[in-house]
């Protein structure tokens, strides 16, 4: 495969077209992605949430310089779940990392959700794969911190950032309870802003009540405006690495990480498979009419359907 080799020596355009077939789950996709895994292991995942305009593009902006400085490759996920445009035009985040854009040694890429069948969460997994076989030491993926699919994209990281804001309705209390759990590291962006240490506490309570747990997430205060702060983070980002490297953690945690990707796999080809033969046979929208009419019902439908395919349950 020409577009594998060219991938694996370096060449960005391909790195791009790969990104575009996985994205829209082009029928290549498969055989790319089992060429691709081999060279795959290597790079650190970063993921990055928080709320809408919490300032996570600027956060990404900062760990990138900081990654830069050390002489890291880095890769770039921005994950735009509301955006209904594909290879995501995020305008003002294109804006901000331009100059990191012209950098060879960056590879920024914007995901909407159009053109993900396989949801997108699967589609950044596969593209964070893509940028670990094309040799990026770091990949930082930057997704906002709303629903499921955002919470299994951060379980792809390494490490994971949630970043809290002193606005209003940016609280602890109002952040979904998946999303705190899955915390490395806090980050209390705007520290410019008024509110700062009410967040401060309230971070810092909220770990408090919790039991005791290995590694107690530290919340590290920024401005990512003016850069402070950004030091501090990326040491504790160091201390965080070094902590899952002690003790087997990181390989006991990519253990779990593939034991999940597999039944995702395996679950992802049964369902595709079973919806394929159902809709061979059957056209659903006269059931559903049905079901809406309260003349069937849902739940001896969905065994007809299974049993009309021989399914064995
Ligand atoms: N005062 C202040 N403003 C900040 C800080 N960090 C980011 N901002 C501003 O907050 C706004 C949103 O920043 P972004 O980095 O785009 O936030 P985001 O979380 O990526 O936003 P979305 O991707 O739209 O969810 C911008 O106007 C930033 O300049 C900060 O530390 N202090
Ligand atoms: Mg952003």
């Amino acid at each position: 495969m020409q577009l594998v080799k060219l991938l694996l020596q370096g060449n960005r355009r391909a790195l791009a077209r790969v990104i575009t077939l996985v994205e829209n789950d082009e029928k290549e996709k498969l055989g790319i992605l089992q060429a691709l895994y081999p060279h795959t292991g290597n790079a650190y995942v970063i993921g990055v949430t928080g709320a809408p305009g919490a300032g996570k593009s600027s956060l990404v902006d900062r760990l990138l310089a900081e990654a830069r400085t050390e002489g890291l490759s880095v890769g770039v996920i921005a994950v735009d779940p509301t955006s209904p445009f594909t290879g995501g035009a995020i305008l003002g985040d294109r804006i901000r990392m331009q100059e990191h854009a012209l950098d060879p040694g960056v590879f920024i890429r914007s995901m909407g959700s159009r053109g993900s069948l396989g949801g997108l969460s699967r589609s950044t997994r596969e593209t964070i794969q893509v940028l670990d076989a094309f040799g990026k030491d770091l990949v930082l993926v930057e997704t906002v911190g709303v629903g499921q699919s955002e919470v299994d994209i951060v379980r792809a990281a390494d490490t994971t950032l949630v970043v809290l804001t002193p606005a209003a309705g940016d609280s602890v209390q109002t952040l979904k309870a998946g999303i705190m759990e899955i915390a490395d590291l806090f980050v209390n962006n705007k520290a410019d802003l008024p509110g700062v240490e009410r967040t401060f506490a309230e971070i810092r309570a909220m770990l408090d009540l919790r039991s005791e747990q290995p590694w107690r997430p530290p919340v590290i205060k920024t401005i990512c405006t003016k850069g402070s702060g950004l030091g501090q983070l990326w040491e504790a980002i160091g201390a965080h690495r070094a902590h899952l490297a002690a003790d087997n953690r990181l390989h006991e945690e990519r253990q779990l990480r593939v034991r999940l990707e597999l039944a995702g796999e395996v679950e992802h080809l049964v369902k595709s498979k079973i919806w394929e033969e159902i809709r061979e046979r059957v056209s659903l929208e006269g059931l559903i009419q049905q079901i809406v009419d309260r003349q069937r019902d849902p739940y001896s439908v969905a065994r007809e359907l299974l049993e009309l395919i021989n399914f064995p349950f």
